[in-house]
């Protein structure tokens, strides 16, 4: 072998796969790859040539991490940290601490953004073209960088900046269902990201990366385990742990909470109660909360699940749920900590309707609840599923602080197979008008506390992260994080809208494809709908697992968790009668809401089987009968993943191969799923319709048996 065919195999082996790597997924939506439009990099490296942090704030390093970072790969270049005002800078500061900011004189404009809200201004200072990014408070600025980073990477125009932005929501959290062995409830992201084994002594530069994506869109606080909460993590060989977490995610604005056992002063405080009005518990609880206080003076507070599901709570002692959350409630007071009281409870009486009953737990106590409890609602009546109505509770309760929980991981959506971009279900849920003050009350104005007396506002997502290379296992999971970070900080965003900009952060550079990937998204919802649950159906997927479809199952540890239970098919017809005739759910909502559920000619009728039981001969308002339109919805449901099938084909050599390569498996996967959720539904529905899958429709190939054996999991 001579020595250029060495040269060449060389290259070949080592160095052409390095300049090629493939995108793993792991930089999410802050990839700050070069940007390929050579006009606008000019322009941008015209604009910035150094940045100058002013007055030392907390976060400075990290601050100059990222823009440091952030320049090099988007404009391929080291922009100077300087120390003085000069053309083309980037001053950063509080007025606090910065006597160029403080010159600025914007104490006014600066005085409506609270704590974490920034201004982001292009001025003059002494003759020199400058932008600043300005706060009150040293999280405002961090915020500030990252919204001027998303400009850059979405390739705005930033040529006269004047840009305001304050959080409508103060608590922003992720909810982690981790558990101490590593297992994830409900978690299809791989193992735990917390390495409990390995901590305190080895932090994880995953750890790092985590914070940032989390500040980058405003999150500020996770919630590190389970609600299903073993206690031991408040011990003292957990919180050292615990400790050297919220070190790492301190200087990016995010607060450490966890979810806490209520029988916690038995398990491993020895008590013989855990009774929230006995003395010697209230005594327990303070001395647990002043210790986790000296660990992590700035921790944040406490989740709790208490008497749901099998977890224990206030009324195993004859007290209330604001009894168990105003006693936490008072230990945390004087470190400034909150509860986060979550209203998903329900027993196993099949005599009262499932949806009945948060509301009708928590109703009774508006107002009851000290000013640092807030109540944590799902954003649906039941749990999380593909399609609900809004939680009357948002509606209900003038006198509390209530905060929203959204599911992020993809429980009843499909898993990590799926690609499912949730941000459509939390706008939906967002704009739903409760009438809670008459028209315009949505629950996106609840949660900013319009109408409510209580002082806190929130909303929380469940996380989808795990410790695969991308977090998310399903590369479009990486969006649902994204947006629910959006909507915490702007609940009125819409859904199209952050597509759009998490399209341009993760997928830089691809054009012509944004459009493609966008149709994508934005149908994905409505296929899962349409394959699974459309018009109204709900829980009707396999036992326990929630993957794959399930409603034949009729056998469950308690009779709400069968299918049977939820759609009620019969020889009659299908569907849950909650009008006033049947359980009056509809009686939970204000009369202008209760009114549309109640009638069928008003009821939406992606909600119709949700409210009322109905014929399979109903004439829908298509003409068609109510048998032929459920048909209709999980056949299109199945065409809608077929068309992002081919729309995906579209963006071949624009995105990364490797990603491009990942989500074309996974649709495909998805379709084959879609297609047995079509099939099951149909053939197992059609044993009580007794009527014909429409003409022109493929006739499923296999029996029913074959479905009800299949797991998907
Ligand atoms: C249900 C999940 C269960 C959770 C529960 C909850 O199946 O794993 O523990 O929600 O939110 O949907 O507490």
């Amino acid at each position: 072998m001579n020595y250029y065919k060495i040269l060449f195999a060389y290259l070949l082996v080592f160095i052409l796969p390095l300049s090629l790597k493939a995108d793993d997924g792991y930089r999410l939506w802050l990839k700050y790859d070069k940007i390929n439009n050579a006009t606008l990099l000019n322009s941008y490296s015209t604009a910035y040539k150094s940045y100058y942090i002013e007055g030392n704030p907390a976060n400075a390093a990290v601050i100059q991490k990222e823009l440091s970072m952030a320049f090099k790969g988007l404009l391929g270049k080291d922009i100077k940290q300087g120390k003085a005002v000069s053309d083309g800078c980037i001053v950063i500061g509080t007025p606090a601490s910065s006597t160029i900011i403080k010159g600025l004189k914007i104490d006014k404009e600066l005085a409506k953004l609270g704590d974490e809200g920034f201004l982001i201004k292009t001025v003059v200072i002494n003759k020199k073209k400058c932008t600043v990014i300005t706060a009150n408070k040293d999280n405002g600025l961090l915020y500030g960088v990252f919204h001027f980073l998303r400009l850059i990477q979405t390739q705005q125009n930033t040529d006269e900046l004047n840009i305001e932005s304050a959080p409508k929501l103060q608590v922003r959290l992720l909810n982690h269902w981790d558990n101490l062995d590593g297992s994830v409830e409900r978690g299809y992201a791989g193992t735990s990201i917390w390495n409990w084994d390995a901590l305190p002594a080895t932090l994880d530069p995953k750890y790092t990366d985590y914070a940032r994506a989390n500040a980058s869109v405003g999150i500020n606080g996770t919630v590190l385990n389970n609600v299903n909460s073993n206690p031991k993590i408040m011990t003292a060989d957990y919180l050292p742990k615990v400790k050297a977490l919220a070190d790492v995610f301190r200087p990016y604005g995010l607060k450490v909470y966890l979810s806490v056992s209520f029988s916690a002063p038995i398990k491993i405080g020895g008590l013989k109660t855990a009774d929230p009005l006995d003395p010697a518990v209230i005594e327990w609880w303070k001395n647990k909360t002043d210790e986790i206080y000296k660990y992590i003076p700035d921790f944040g507070g406490f989740l709790v699940k208490a008497n749901s599901e099998g977890q224990p709570g206030p009324q195993d002692y004859g007290r209330t749920h604001a009894d168990g959350a105003n006693m936490l409630a008072d230990v945390l007071k004087p470190h400034n900590g909150i509860v986060m009281w979550r209203a998903f409870v329900y027993n196993s009486n099949p005599a009262e309707d499932r949806t009945l009953q948060a509301y009708n737990s928590f109703k009774p106590f508006d107002g009851k609840f000290k000013d640092n409890v807030l109540v944590q609602i799902k954003n649906g009546a039941i749990d999380f599923q593909p399609r609900e109505p809004f939680s009357p509770l948002f509606g209900a309760m003038p006198n509390t602080s209530l905060m929203m929980e959204f599911q992020i991981t993809q429980e009843y959506l499909g898993s990590s197979k799926h690609l499912v971009y949730l941000a459509s279900l939390f706008e939906e849920t967002l704009q739903s008008d409760t009438y809670t003050k008459g028209k315009g009350s949505t629950v996106s104005n609840v949660l900013q506390g319009k109408y409510t007396t209580g002082k806190l506002t929130g909303m929380a997502g469940v996380s989808n992260i795990g410790n695969s290379v991308n977090w998310t296992g399903h590369p479009f999971g990486q969006a649902n994080w994204f947006s629910m970070g959006r909507l915490a900080w702007d609940p009125d965003l819409t859904a199209e809208s952050i597509a759009d900009e998490w399209i341009k952060m993760t997928f830089p550079n691809v054009k012509n494809a944004v459009d493609a990937i966008k149709t994508i998204m934005m149908q994905s919802r409505e296929a899962a709908v349409n394959y699974m649950t459309p018009l109204g159906l709900h829980h009707i997927m396999a036992y326990n697992t929630h993957q794959g479809p399930g409603p034949w199952v009729d056998t469950a540890a308690q009779p709400n968790w069968k299918s049977t239970y939820y759609h009620n098919a019969d020889a009659n017809g299908i569907g849950f009668n909650r009008t006033s005739t049947g359980s009056d759910a509809v009686g939970q909502y204000f009369p202008p809401v209760r009114d549309m559920f109640e009638k069928t000619e008003t009821c939406p009728e992606n909600l119709l089987l949700w409210f009322h039981h109905l014929k399979w001969t109903y004439k829908m308002k298509s003409g068609k009968s109510l048998w032929d339109e459920l048909c209709q919805h999980y056949y299109k449901g199945v065409d809608e993943v077929r068309t992002m099938q081919k729309t995906w084909e579209t963006t071949k050599g624009s995105v990364d191969a490797e990603i491009f390569t990942k989500v074309k498996d996974l649709l495909a996967t998805q379709e084959k799923e879609a297609v047995i959720w079509r099939n099951g539904c149909v053939l197992y529905f059609q044993t009580f319709s007794k009527m014909p899958v429409p003409a022109g429709l493929e006739t499923p190939d296999k029996p029913l048996s074959y479905y009800k054996e299949l797991k998907v999991d």
